[in-house]
């Protein structure tokens, strides 16, 4: 089924929804910061908030040694809303004692992701065992026996699975002592993530991180935003979005969704001339259609080309492959690339106008270029596009991934990963004094499909929602099913504790958080800034809980011994910290950083200079062929070609109020979705389907369908639609990108049909 050609909506967007604000941010922001800044929390949430240790949130790291209000660059700034959902979640009443022990498994499973969270903080050590009806209280030393026999496993049958919101020390403890074991088993929640981007980014740069320093992108011309809803997720980056724009830098958004906070966002930070009014983001906003960003940005190179604004002196002196990709893009006709992309040519050009005549441009991006089948592609279009242009490799300008859990990056530079490095894996090896098993590891999908095979018997969870996180819930369900021993170490309950269960035993580990830690702890932003969290105490009074730290290093005592680490000493943070001083590259300066307290930039990151670590010392351009995006016929998802069915794309992802698989509140009045089981379409299709808004039709995917689902009308390119995970995860299957193994959660084919059809559906 081809996509209809581009509609370009306007503000307001929800014609019949007057209540939807008219930018993002604003004053709901602030009465939410009040309404719970005021609250009986209150007091406990500012101490929380003023304490010397970065935000548990997302990625952009604010907080840590001078303040939870210090930003990298040492400004003082506000913590955002999100901060907030996130403090508050964690400072919810233990769960009391006793409570597993009376309501049946098959009670908790009853449960949503919000009345799961809403249970309050884990505060024992509990274990459901296969046959009993429901979790039971054990001891941490029981709780460290099971865990022991199950490790003792054979090394290809175990596995981790992590979340980046632990520390450093956690992720660095984690994957010695798995690799230890002879395991490459570390599945971690960036290979649903920014794998893509690490994965690209390594061969075209020899780096897998944003290059760009928070004091680059204040001196940028422009920013070029694409898939990335920052106004949701990382709420702070608005604010040096709307200092850009009010020193007249550039702004360029593409998106198949116009999301009104990067249209305009009213932030607290500047409460005079932005919070009520808004300001203005983007310059120019683009709509392609979902999973065609690579054939946008070929469009755009073409146009440089074609307009003599690329930078051959640059790419002559710095770069190897340009030839190839400007060929590609010179050969490549506009008919193939606006059809694909669903964006017209005069935008394409303004969108290359603006990038060749800047004298800086940074190319940031998120999910929606990342979760797509060709999504290490859409990478390399983004930095083939910034090489053209000499954008990589000096002041204001690079690409930058905008990274999602707080400290994701974190656990990739320590080592959890399926694709280490070879100079780390050679540091382990001589830390450990012997070689390490050089057998492919299973990341998130591979363990999914593994454990399904029925060849994985321990599974040790730092964190995360492995379950509820994976395509395919039913699946997830039956894989984990079919592990023996599950460990889950976490703060809060969530839906995976009571769907995701092992064959014999599960196991919940409950632990502190970030700022609750009896020692100092370290985190790593996405600008590869350095964060040291001070020590703090927990509000948990009767509870029994302990530090990540703690239960890994005895564990891994458990299983190594003495030799040739003192596994046990491994408790002691500062141990942990010298050890990743002495084996990963870049983070020499955390060996000293208990003594000098001083956050740092890693070393090699930021790229101020074209000089790039990969062998030949340049960087590297690769051909992206143009993906094909043709949508399967209703008739293919069991609807008979007579019914009233459309064949849409859809987005999966975030509600303003979630985090992740944790769901806060159930609407999203941003979106003017006033629930969980909405889905987002533009008016154009749902006429199409005569359906009016508010009317209720069936989503159904290639493995399942969600009934009753509101529509609602929005700012979202014909073509296209955007529903919210984890719910919406039990209707699809994984397809994934072959080289970064992340599943194409933005680009899910679904027909949408009015119940009316559903009498005539065949089988
Ligand atoms: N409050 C809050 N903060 C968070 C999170 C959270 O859940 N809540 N999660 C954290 C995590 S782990 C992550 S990874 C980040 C996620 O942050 P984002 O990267 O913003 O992720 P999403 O909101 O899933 O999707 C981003 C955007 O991609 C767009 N999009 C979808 N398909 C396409 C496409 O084909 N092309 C283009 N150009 N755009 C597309 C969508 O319309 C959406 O606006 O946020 C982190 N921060
Ligand atoms: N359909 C669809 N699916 C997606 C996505 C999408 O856009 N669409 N996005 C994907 C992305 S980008 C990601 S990153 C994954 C997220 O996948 P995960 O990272 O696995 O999931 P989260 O929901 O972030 O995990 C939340 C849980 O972490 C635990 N936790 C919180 N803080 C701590 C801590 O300090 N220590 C420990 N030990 N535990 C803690 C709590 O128990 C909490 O319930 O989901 C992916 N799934
Ligand atoms: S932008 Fe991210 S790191 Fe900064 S306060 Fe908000 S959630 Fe925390
Ligand atoms: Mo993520």
């Amino acid at each position: 089924m081809s996509e209809k050609a581009p509609q370009q909506p306007v503000p307001p967007f929800h014609e019949t929804n007057a209540d939807t604000p008219a930018l993002g941010g604003g004053l709901p922001v602030v009465k939410y910061w009040a309404e719970h800044t005021l609250s009986s929390e209150g007091p406990a949430l500012w101490k929380t908030l003023l304490h010397n240790s970065a935000c548990l949130s997302c990625s952009w790291g604010t907080g840590g040694q001078k303040g939870g209000f210090t930003n990298e660059a040492g400004e003082k700034v506000q913590r955002c809303m999100k901060s907030v959902e996130a403090i508050s979640s964690e400072l919810k009443p233990g769960i009391p004692i006793g409570f597993f022990e009376r309501f049946t498994i098959s009670q908790l499973q009853q449960l949503d992701s919000r009345g799961a969270d809403r249970l309050g903080r884990l505060s024992y050590p509990v274990i459901l065992r296969a046959g009993r009806p429901y979790y039971e209280r054990i001891s941490w030393s029981e709780a460290l026996d099971i865990a022991t026999a199950a490790f003792q496993k054979a090394p290809e049958r175990v596995a981790s699975y992590s979340s980046g919101r632990s520390s450093n020390e956690s992720a660095y403890i984690l994957q010695l002592m798995i690799r230890a074991l002879g395991s490459n088993n570390l599945a971690d929640c960036s290979d649903m993530c920014h794998a893509p981007s690490t994965t690209g980014l390594k061969e075209v740069l020899g780096t897998q991180t944003s290059v760009v320093s928070l004091e680059s992108l204040k001196e940028t011309d422009c920013v070029v935003l694409v898939g990335s809803n920052c106004s949701y997720n990382q709420p702070r980056l608005m604010n040096e979005l709307i200092k850009l724009r009010d020193k007249g830098k550039q702004i360029i958004v593409i998106n198949p969704m116009m999301e009104i906070g990067l249209v305009k966002f009213g932030s607290p930070s500047f409460p005079a001339k932005s919070l009520v009014q808004g300001s203005d983001i983007a310059n120019l906003y683009l709509q392609p259609i979902p999973g065609s960003d690579v054939a946008l940005f070929v469009g755009i190179q073409k146009s440089l080309i074609e307009r003599n604004l690329i930078d051959l002196d640059y790419l002559q002196a710095h770069t190897e492959g340009a030839t190839a990709v400007i060929e590609q893009a010179r050969s490549t006709d506009w008919q193939t690339i606006t059809s694909t992309c669903g964006v017209s040519q005069a935008e394409i050009k303004a969108a290359a106008t603006i990038i060749g005549n800047a004298s800086s441009v940074v190319f940031a991006w998120g999910m929606g270029v990342t979760q797509h089948q060709n999504s290490v592609d859409n990478v390399f279009s983004i930095c083939n596009t910034a090489l053209m242009t000499g954008n990589i490799g000096k002041t204001g300008a690079g690409v930058m991934p905008v990274r999602g859990h707080s400290n994701v990056q974190g656990f990739g530079s320590m080592g959890v990963t399926v694709h280490l490095k070879q100079e780390i894996q050679q540091a382990l090896e001589r830390l450990l004094d012997r070689p390490l098993s050089r057998v492919q590891g299973y990341d998130t999908r591979s363990l999914i499909e593994a454990a399904d095979a029925g060849k994985v018997d321990s599974l040790l969870c730092l964190g995360g929602n492995l379950y509820a996180a994976n395509p395919n819930s039913n699946e997830a369900k039956r894989a984990l099913g079919k592990i023996e021993t599950v460990i889950y170490m976490a703060t809060k309950p969530n839906l995976g504790h009571f769907h995701g269960l092992g064959s014999q035993q599960t196991l919940i580990l409950p632990v502190l958080n970030r700022f609750e830690n009896p020692h100092k702890t370290t985190v790593e932003s996405g600008n590869n800034f350095v964060r040291l969290n001070d020590e703090g105490q927990t509000h948990l009074k009767e509870a029994d809980l302990k530090p990540e730290i703690t239960f890994l290093a005895e564990l891994a005592h458990r299983l190594h011994g003495d030799q040739p680490i003192d596994w046990r000493r491994l408790q002691d943070p500062e141990y942990v910290r010298r050890l990743i001083a002495q084996t990963i590259p870049g983070y020499e300066k955390i060996g000293e950083i208990d003594r000098t307290k001083k956050e740092f930039t890693i070393g090699g990151r930021i790229l101020d200079q074209p000089k790039f670590s990969t062998p030949s010392g340049k960087a590297a351009l690769f051909v992206t062929p143009l993906p094909d995006l043709s949508l399967p016929g209703p008739e293919s998802f069991g609807i008979l070609a007579d019914q009233p069915g459309i064949v849409l794309a859809l987005m999966t992802g975030r509600s303003y109020s979630q985090h992740n698989t944790v769901v806060y509140q159930i609407g999203d009045q941003y979106r003017g979705m006033p629930h969980r089981n909405c889905i987002l379409v533009n008016r154009l299709d749902a006429q199409h389907l005569g359906v009016a808004e508010h009317g209720l039709v069936t989503v159904r995917g290639d493995v399942g369908q969600l009934e009753k689902v509101e529509v609602i009308y929005g700012a979202v390119r014909p073509g296209a639609a955007l529903m919210f995970y984890p719910e919406v995860n039990v209707i699809f299957s994984a397809k994934n990108e072959t080289r970064s193994g992340t599943p194409a959660y933005k680009r899910v084919p679904v027909c949408v049909y009015s119940p009316n059809a559903a009498l005539s559906l065949v089988s």
